[in-house]
């Protein structure tokens, strides 16, 4: 389809859809990097697999003629100067958990070249530079917090703590940086965009149990992630009588299921995960002497968050007295929830319309570099159906015909934001 374009009227993007094919290459190639049995991908940030995740992605970017810029936490952006003006910026991260599927951050980074491919090939120049982010470390999953590349390129945490953040392998990440020669000069914090807005797979069930294409994303939930090490007695499994043990590895579990039922009763938005347990001396006849865990809970009012990090804490201090066992506990994350700019979100709302799809103002449940970008600019994202609501595992999976349709509202999306006037910088 051509651009609609009438003599009085400058031309717009709509009408012009993006390429189905070409979106399926680059997620097929970049999902073949470090990949996994059922499809999936496993590339943790700043490994040699993100390395050559991010080495694929920016020949891309130079291909297409953008200006490849690397800041000082290893953020790459592209960004197409065909205009004046501050950009506006699109993006998500390629790094992944372990059991990484094809979409989670890929998608939003693809569609993003995608985008500038499309106006490119039908010689639509918008109103503003348009930009494409791979930010650092979104998944957090070797580093903690989650989001470090955009909460520092935001200024929400400094250069020189996050390149000595440690791995939960020990590695210092201003060393895997440089060793993966991503160690770049652009400064962080970096410029603020005009506007940010991204696209991303849902990540849950709700987009796919209700039948709607496309989620209106009008925030991000409150996060709360804390390591917690419980030390007690090493001890001989078989002589140690049950009344003389101090077991770390019953606490843990015992915090398992209060973090289980802490949610049940909460209800609501309130989710609990104790996503990893590590034992020591993890022997299958020695009553472990250190217990550690990660404990990740989110709620998007922020009162009910803090509620159940009483509770929790409440909860650790009296089974440590009760199993003479002692408590540590380190924070990891802590983002309290995000509103998205309402402007933003209409417009992803009413774009999505005008292409016809079913819409869902919804908050996500996954954290996300564009709430960290809403602390400096305009920021919304825009949600694809999740089939099962399957994510973090290489099973996640997404519909052609949906991922086309986001990358098409991305596309209008962008084009509106580059012709809109800046608003003021979130209060
Ligand atoms: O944990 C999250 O919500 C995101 O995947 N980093
Ligand atoms: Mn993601
Ligand atoms: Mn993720």
């Amino acid at each position: 389809m051509s651009p609609q374009v009438n003599e009085n009227m400058r031309p717009t993007a709509r009408g012009v859809r993006i390429d189905p094919a070409r979106l399926r290459a680059r997620l097929d190639d970049l999902g073949e990097v470090s990949p996994i049995p059922g499809g999936g991908s496993c590339r943790l940030a700043l490994t040699d697999e993100d390395r050559a995740g991010r080495d694929v992605v920016r020949s891309w970017m130079v291909d297409l003629g953008l200006r490849v810029q690397v800041d000082a936490i290893g953020n790459i952006f592209g960004t197409w100067e065909c205009a004046p003006g501050t950009p506006v910026m699109t993006g998500s991260h390629i790094d992944t958990v372990r059991t990484g599927g094809r979409y989670d951050g890929n998608y939003g980074v693809l569609a993003g070249l995608e985008v500038i491919e499309t106006l490119m090939t039908a010689g639509l120049t918008p109103s503003r530079p348009l930009s494409v982010a791979v930010f650092t470390n979104e998944e957090g999953a070797r580093f903690q917090p989650d989001m470090l590349g955009s909460l520092a390129y935001v200024g929400g945490v400094s250069i020189e703590a996050a390149l000595d953040t440690l791995a939960i392998d020990g590695a210092r990440l201003g060393d895997e940086l440089s060793r993966i020669g991503y160690n770049g000069s652009a400064p962080v914090p970096g410029p603020v965009p005009h506007a940010f807005i991204e696209l991303h797979i849902e990540q849950g069930p709700l987009l796919e149990a209700e039948g709607v294409t496309i989620g209106a994303v009008d925030g991000v939930q409150g996060i709360s992630w804390q390591e917690v090490t419980i030390t007690g007695q090493s001890n001989h499994a078989g002589t140690t009588p049950m009344h003389l043990r101090r077991d770390p590895a019953f606490v843990a579990g015992s915090i398992v299921v209060f973090l289980r039922e802490l949610a049940a009763e909460m209800g609501g938005n309130q989710v609990c995960t104790v996503g990893k347990i590590d034992l020591s001396p993890n022997l299958v006849n020695v009553v472990p002497a250190v217990a550690k865990i990660t404990l990740d809970v989110r709620n998007t009012d922020e009162e009910l968050l803090l509620g159940a990090e009483r509770r929790i804490s409440e909860f650790l201090d009296d089974i440590a007295l009760r199993e003479a066992v002692t408590i540590q506990s380190r924070r990891l994350a802590r983002f309290e929830p995000v509103v998205f700019d309402p402007e933003v979100v209409d417009l992803v709302a009413t774009i999505a319309g005008d292409h016809g799809h079913s819409v869902k103002r919804m908050p996500s449940g996954a954290g996300h570099d564009a709430q960290m970008l809403a602390r400096v600019c305009p920021s919304a994202m825009i949600f694809v159906p999740s089939h099962l609501g399957i994510s973090h595992n290489a099973a996640e999976h997404t519909d052609d015909v949906d991922l086309v349709a986001g990358a098409n509202v991305l596309l209008d999306s962008m084009w509106e934001l580059a012709q809109r006037e800046p608003s003021g910088v979130r209060p």
